[in-house]
């Protein structure tokens, strides 16, 4: 079969999206189909625009085409579906966490898409094309929705994990105008034992799963990428693991990528893990602190407490990793109020934190939050797209949803005023000056070094001002 995938993108920019981060899903299920003999061929707007022409002209090619989609990106996979079906009949197949979660998710079957994959798509996936081809029966294939003579099935739903070894790392060559020089998105772990209520995650992998450590790094040998993002939702989450993983890079890469992951505050407990990473050169740690308000993390069932986290960012400083934090935040919950965000900036700042994310609390489908939300009655827009963490979609608490959302912008212009990003320019110069002076070798890494802070400054603001520009329409209509 000729299979295209596609993965519609949120509106750009957003605060990472000069780095053309993308998920793996659908280049992982591609990948292994390939490998099975299809025909594949990628179109990740994350990566390149996509030209509905060029998909029109493509889509009348492909015997079936595979769409990915998240909330936000949800409604437009359903306006490409769409138009991909005015060029031809072959089956559209939807899958990613918002068909796997959202309690509308079967409406993609009036809108273009034929088949709904739910949850995991490595095993069936494979099925279902293999029924396609051999025009079998659909029922015995689980998580999966079709309609049947104009009524909805939907078959019942296993939560079998599945085993990360047995399938093949995602060829990024497979996706149109990737570069060789963008960051490698590398999944070296699935799922996350924690029960965040404001998380999907959970939901869409229920059990943790890991990679062997010697793949990993075979991985990374093989491809030879200057930069990694492993995806996990914690890269550190067994210690041991990830620090394997990080000597092995040592021992048996001639030269180590620079990296970046997500992990707990909890990390910098454990010297030898602070020491690895620096050894491998980290980038940056995208740590979830998500708030500053102690009531907060108790409602969100984060697992950990301000004073935990506190102590955890000293340690970062003591060990001079500090610059690699990137701190994420979320304000809206019951216990935040139009204050939170701007003690959230003042609080990052303190602390020497060098950028940060303030994210509006966003009722993502299948999470507690949403159920208890949609119960209460306080869901003020169903519209996916606003589910984007820059919208306020449900009627807060202690303040209003405007307020929610404009003191959000505030808490960001705050931590990227002016004063602040002229204060780390300052830094990076007089960081440049002591290099100087001291006579210092490694002159080239440590300008880069000195001023980071800077440079991640300057962006932000300018990433931020863009943001709420974009979102300056809706916040109007919250005012009314
Ligand atoms: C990497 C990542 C990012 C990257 C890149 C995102 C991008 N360009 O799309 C960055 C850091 C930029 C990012 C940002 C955001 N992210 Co993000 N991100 C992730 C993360 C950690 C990993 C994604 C991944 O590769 N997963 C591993 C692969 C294997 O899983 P998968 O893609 O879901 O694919 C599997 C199945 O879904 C299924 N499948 C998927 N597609 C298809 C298609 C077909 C046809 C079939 C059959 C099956 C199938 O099969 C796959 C294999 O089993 C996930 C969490 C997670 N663990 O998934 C969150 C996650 C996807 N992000 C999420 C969100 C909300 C965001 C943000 C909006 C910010 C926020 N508030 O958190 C932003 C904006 C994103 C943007 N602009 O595009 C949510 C999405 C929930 C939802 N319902 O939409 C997730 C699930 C985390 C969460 N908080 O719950 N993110
Ligand atoms: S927010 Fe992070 S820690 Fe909490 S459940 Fe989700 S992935 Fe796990």
């Amino acid at each position: 079969m000729y299979i295209i995938g596609i993965e519609p993108a949120l509106p750009k920019p957003h605060y990472l999206s000069n780095l053309h981060l993308i998920r793996v899903g659908l280049p992982s299920l591609l990948t292994d189909l390939r490998n099975k003999g299809h025909q594949v061929k990628l179109f990740m707007e994350e990566v390149q625009d996509i030209d509905e022409e060029e998909l029109r002209k493509e889509a009348k090619k492909a015997d079936l085409i595979a769409i990915s989609t998240l909330s936000g990106t949800h409604p437009r996979g359903l306006d490409l579906a769409r138009i991909i079906k005015e060029e031809t009949d072959s089956p559209v197949v939807m899958g990613g966490p918002h068909v796997s979660l959202a309690k509308d998710r079967q409406e993609a079957l009036h809108h273009g898409a034929d088949y709904i994959v739910r949850f995991e798509g490595e095993t069936v996936f494979p099925e279902l094309i293999k029924a396609i081809e051999r025009k079998e029966g659909l029922e015995k294939i689980e998580n999966l929705i079709y309609l049947e003579n104009g009524a909805v099935r939907e078959n019942p739903v296993s939560r079998k994990p599945v085993d990360l070894n047995d399938y093949p790392f995602p060829d990024f060559s497979l996706v149109e105008g990737w570069r060789n020089s963008y960051m490698l998105p590398m999944e070296t772990s699935r799922g996350c034992p924690y029960r965040c209520t404001f998380c999907c995650v959970h939901k869409m992998f229920p059990e943790m799963r890991f990679r062997s450590p010697e793949s990993v790094v075979e991985e990374i040998k093989r491809v030879g990428p200057k930069s990694v993002f492993f995806v996990d939702d914690n890269f550190a989450i067994d210690m041991e693991r990830s620090k394997k993983i990080l000597s092995l890079m040592l021992q048996k890469l001639d030269k180590v990528p620079r990296w970046g992951a997500q992990v707990r505050a909890s990390v910098a407990k454990d010297e030898e893990w602070l020491r690895l990473a620096k050894l491998t050169r980290c980038q940056f740690l995208c740590i979830g602190f998500e708030s500053v308000n102690a009531d907060s993390l108790k409602e969100m069932h984060k697992g950990q407490s301000l004073e935990e986290i506190e102590g955890h960012l000293s340690l970062f400083r003591e060990r001079r990793m500090l610059g690699a934090v990137h701190g994420s935040f979320v304000s809206g919950f019951d216990s935040d109020d139009k204050h939170t965000a701007l003690k959230t900036a003042d609080w990052a700042r303190k602390q020497g934190i060098h950028s940060v994310q303030i994210w509006v609390l966003a009722p993502l489908p299948g999470t507690e939050l949403r159920e208890k939300l949609e119960k209460q009655n306080r869901l003020l827009s169903l519209d996916p797209r606003d589910c984007d963490g820059t919208r306020a979609t449900f009627q807060p608490a202690k303040m209003s949803a405007f307020e929610l959302q404009k003191s959000v912008f505030k808490g960001m212009k705050r931590f990227y005023s002016l004063k602040n990003r002229l204060l780390a320019t300052f830094k990076g110069i007089a960081g440049v000056a002591r290099d100087y002076a001291l006579d210092v070798s490694e002159t080239k890494e440590l300008w880069r070094e000195n001023f980071k802070e800077t440079v991640v400054k300057w962006y932000g603001r300018k990433i931020v001002k863009s943001i709420e520009k974009r979102t300056k329409e809706y916040l109007k209509k919250l005012k009314i």
